[in-house]
């Protein structure tokens, strides 16, 4: 990563060498530091007040040890993380990932990326992440509640409704939030919106678990009828096959295109009739099963191993919602052969600055992750509202609210871009904007922290 501004370049270096053997965090850092040159050109202001080197280091991070017993009678030993990166504009916000891979370098990306993201949302949210490298998978309920619970037991001496609030993210769904909900009001013998992602008798709000992959549509709809495209008629595909990837297939479905292709991570599923959405739920949310068995039930569809094939998928659309660098270079360039136009990122960081750099330069419409996928904790802010006010909105409000929201996440996002001389890149766009109203925030509060 070379930088033409000096300042800059000595920002990243000492973030290179404070976090070593860390490349999600330094890639994720390095992608936001890019976008701000012209910023810093602009604004000396922001520098001066040391923002940028303080933006980079989170405010707190929690590393706990999780112990639980597993159904044999034996002790199981996990790694629980919290990285507090920044409470400029509200409570640190941000899901929990339960997933193998999971360590301080993938948690620190993201908590760093959600500052943004969440800055965008134009609500009251900070940035932080949390997750642990447990395994949900093969794990019978009653193992996944006895480590939520153990999680819970360390990490709920360090959140709080205006403290910091989780929520969902790979691996965490409403089974996993229930328990640890449960385990905080048990500990803290308080009835508050702690969590987020709740199931809808006991706090959540409606359209939260449909709102990450329901904004997504949203956002890239934007994106194309500014383009004078839209939805209909297209081909899309889309990686994953968890919360973001159904309900960016049912909207996306709904919105008149055709879904011919989804994963896992163990391959992917190619249904030219377009993927039959009920299956999917039901083998996924519901039985918990390898998208695998899909084809044994819908004969019009094949599978193929291997997570990347799914690139090669001639598509309109790419929908990128499974997990960070899942599209390289080489994919970008299958998408770009096969004449995708628009690329939105469902997960997040899923494409590399390779990747990103083959769509921008072919011309392709590209939302990048912190604006495309800010539907999800928009929507986690809706429900922290909601849980103040002690009410509850029906599906219909908290889905326009959304819709509201993803508007103008494209707005702001294409000015930026035009403001800072950056037409329709909307990366840059999503990171200057996000970046401007935290800093203006931590200018106000002075610097002691
Ligand atoms: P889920 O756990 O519900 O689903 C994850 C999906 O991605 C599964 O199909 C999983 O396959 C696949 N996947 C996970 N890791 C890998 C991997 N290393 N290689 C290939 N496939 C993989 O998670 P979500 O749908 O909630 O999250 C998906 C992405 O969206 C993540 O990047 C997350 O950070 C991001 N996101 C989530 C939000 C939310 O509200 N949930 C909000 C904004 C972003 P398998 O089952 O085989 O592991
Ligand atoms: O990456 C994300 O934005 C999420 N996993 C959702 C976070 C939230 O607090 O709802």
């Amino acid at each position: 990563m070379t930088f033409k501004n000096e300042y800059l370049a000595k920002v990243y270096a000492d973030v290179c060498k404070r976090n070593p053997n860390e490349p999600e965090f330094l890639q994720a850092v390095g992608e936001v530091l890019e976008s701000l040159e012209p910023v810093v050109e602009r604004r000396p202001d922001i520098v001066k007040a040391g923002v940028i080197d303080r933006l980079v280091e989170p405010e707190r991070g929690i590393i706990f040890r999780v112990s639980w017993v597993d159904d044999a009678g034996n002790v199981q030993v996990n790694r629980g993380f919290r990285y507090q990166f920044n409470s400029a504009i509200g409570p640190y916000k941000g899901g929990i990932r339960l997933h193998p891979s999971v360590n301080a370098s993938v948690i620190k990306f993201l908590g760093f990326e959600q500052i943004f993201k969440n800055s965008l949302t134009g609500l009251p949210i900070g940035g932080g992440k949390g997750g642990s490298d447990f395994d949900p998978k093969g794990k019978s309920d009653g193992e996944v509640m006895r480590f939520c619970q153990s999680f819970m037991t360390e990490l709920c001496k360090h959140i709080g409704a205006d403290t910091d609030v989780p929520a969902g993210d790979i691996g965490t769904g409403a089974r996993e939030i229930g328990y640890m909900y449960g385990q905080y009001k048990r500990i803290r013998n308080e009835f508050t919106g702690v969590l987020t992602g709740k199931s809808i008798s006991y706090g959540g709000s409606l359209a939260r678990k449909e709102a990450t992959g329901y904004g997504l549509c949203y956002f890239t709809q934007e994106m194309l009828a500014a383009a004078g495209k839209d939805f209909a008629g297209k081909t899309v595909v889309i990686s994953g096959s968890g919360n973001v990837a159904i309900y960016a297939a049912e909207k996306a479905t709904q919105l008149g295109a055709k879904v011919v292709a989804m994963s896992d991570s163990s391959g992917f599923i190619f249904d030219p009739a377009g993927v039959d959405l009920k299956v999917i739920k039901r083998l996924k949310e519901v039985e918990r099963k390898r998208i695998s068995e899909y084809p044994k039930e819908v004969p019009s569809a094949t599978f193929t191993p291997g997570c990347s094939g799914i690139w090669g998928v001639k598509c309109d659309i790419a929908l990128p919602c499974a997990t960070q660098n899942e599209i390289d270079e080489e994919s970008a360039k299958k998408l770009v052969a096969n004449g995708c136009i628009a690329v939105a990122e469902g997960a997040n960081m899923p494409s590399t600055p390779e990747a990103i750099a083959v769509f921008q330069s072919n011309g392709l419409l590209f939302g990048p992750a912190k604006a495309a996928n800010a539907g999800g904790v928009a929507t986690s802010a809706l429900e922290m509202s909601q849980n103040s006010m002690r009410l509850s909105w029906t599906f219909e409000e908290v889905d326009a609210k959304l819709k509201d929201i993803m508007v103008n996440i494209y707005r702001n996002v294409a000015k930026a871009a035009a403001d800072y001389g950056l037409e329709g890149n909307f990366a840059a766009g999503a990171n200057i904007a996000g970046f401007l109203k935290v800093a203006d925030a931590m200018m106000w509060q002075g610097v002691a922290y």
